[in-house]
């Protein structure tokens, strides 16, 4: 195991990864943003490095300030969390050749999932399920209008270096492709610095399943299921939970074997999460695979009772998993809720400033994973997801109340929260009987203006 760990993020993941790091006895640096001097992960921390200003681009995204902090300290490896240089290939090509362990898959491995059209191909070549649609890049107006009659519309535009909504999408009628073009490849250029797009069939009322899946050195996968993450708006994820209502038994176990297949034929190694799209008639269809411990693993920890962060850094310090497929059992339902700084009557625009008073909700079934504190102000310079609500019930309908009693019990004064619109959707009798699809929120929540 490592004994010094570099923690390359803020907020609520930096001191996840710092507790994992406590309990595997080892010792944490964090780096922060002089925004941050403040906070919990530098305070929870062994030792802590400023390494630049507020701006992210010159603070966390900054990969020369945080090779030296991690060379001055001592760090053996680098936890990158979410966000920031989780995915970047430069940035885990750098720590390679420093010596420093990036706790992640090989570069290589980030640039071929990076390219999500590329992604896509490799694995329908090896006979993965995926999303019908074109293998090459779009690189016009008019050619995308020819081509979209190949598939048939309604059809969606996707960034080739995409992933998390931008620069993606749906085209229902031919007449609205050449505007909708021009803004996907605007928002695509803007996002990524690369404006490619590629077509795919838009699959209307599916759902957005992922398998979460660990990969150690001696090539053994295994998967823990499925998080059902339908629960969007505008691409950012509102709620997740575990197991999905759409699978049983046997899909699970199908889909879990080709999100191993699809980690072998990588060649990947480490904590990964592998994204499909699951239609009305049950179809499966692989969309994209991301190379780093998400947001919502924790509804995977509740189900399973497997610490995902400790078991990352485990294989990356080149510790084998003890354990196999047989062993993984998931038990009673989970859901995770996102609590952002942002007002959702005001069309969710983001709500920094201080919190004037705050109170935690507790009880049985109730885990919290925040940074926040009474006194806390929140930067305007980086998200503003403040906590992670995650609830434990045996089936979904405990899980459900637990979380509208949490949610009650939940106290954050001083800024706008989305609390209330999670209260809304948790009244709602479609989502209570799990009937609802990726764009359900859209549809089914905001017809009306939404009003706290
Ligand atoms: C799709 C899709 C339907 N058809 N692709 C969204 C995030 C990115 N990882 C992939 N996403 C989707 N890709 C095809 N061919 C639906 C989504 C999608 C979605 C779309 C609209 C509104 C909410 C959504 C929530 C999850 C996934």
């Amino acid at each position: 195991m490592f004994s010094r760990i570099l923690v390359a993020n803020r907020g609520e993941i930096a001191l996840r990864i710092i507790r994992a790091c406590k309990e595997l006895g080892v010792e944490t640096v964090a780096v922060f943003s002089k925004e941050d001097e403040h906070s919990l992960p530098v305070k929870f921390a062994d030792e802590a490095i400023c390494v630049g200003p507020r701006e992210p681009a010159e603070s966390y995204l900054n990969v020369p300030r945080i090779i030296s902090a991690a060379e001055i300290a001592g760090a053996e490896a680098i936890h990158p969390g979410y966000g920031f240089l989780a995915e970047n290939e430069q940035f885990a090509e750098v720590c390679r050749s420093s010596g420093i362990e990036f706790i992640g898959p090989a570069p290589g491995v980030i640039r071929k999932l990076g390219n999500k059209v590329e992604a896509r191909n490799t694995l329908a070549q090896k006979g993965i399920p995926v999303i019908p649609g074109l293998e090459e890049i779009v690189e016009n107006r008019s050619q995308a209008s020819r081509l979209a009659g190949r598939i048939g519309y309604p059809i969606i535009l996707k960034a080739v270096s995409g992933g998390g909504g931008k620069g993606m999408r749906a085209v229902w009628e031919k007449k609205d492709m050449d505007v909708l073009f021009g803004l996907a490849q605007q928002e695509a250029k803007t996002s990524f610095g690369r404006s490619g797009l590629y077509m795919e069939k838009y699959l209307d009322k599916a759902r957005h399943i992922e398998f979460q899946v660990l990969v150690d050195g001696s090539g053994k996968a295994l998967h823990f299921g499925e998080r059902d993450c339908s629960i969007q708006r505008r691409y950012q994820k509102l709620i997740e939970e575990s197991p999905s209502v759409v699978l049983d038994e046997s899909l699970r176990k199908e889909m879990g074997e080709i999100a191993v297949r699809v980690t072998k034929e990588l060649g990947y190694r480490g904590a990964g999460t592998v994204e499909f799209l699951v239609d009305e008639k049950k179809r499966f269809y692989f969309m994209e695979m991301n190379t780093r411990l998400q947001v919502e693993h924790p509804v995977t920890e509740m189900v399973t009772g497997r610490d995902m962060v400790k078991d990352q850094i485990r294989i990356a310090s080149g510790e084998n998993l003890p354990y196999n497929q047989k062993d993984i059992k998931m038990e009673g339902v989970s859901l995770e809720c996102r609590i952002n700084a942002e007002d959702p009557a005001r069309n969710f625009i983001s709500s920094p400033g201080k919190i004037s008073s705050f109170h935690l909700p507790g009880g049985p079934g109730i885990r919290i994973d925040t940074h926040i504190f009474s006194g806390y102000r929140i930067p305007s310079f980086y998200d503003s997801l403040l906590a992670k609500l995650i609830t434990w019930g045996r089936d979904r309908e405990e899980a459900i109340v637990r979380m509208k009693r949490a949610l009650e019990e939940f106290v954050i004064e001083g800024v706008k929260t989305t609390i209330p619109f999670h209260q809304h959707i948790l009244e709602n009798e479609h989502f209570r009987k799990g009937d609802f699809y990726t764009n359900f929120v859209e549809e089914k929540l905001m017809k009306e203006a939404f009003y706290d």
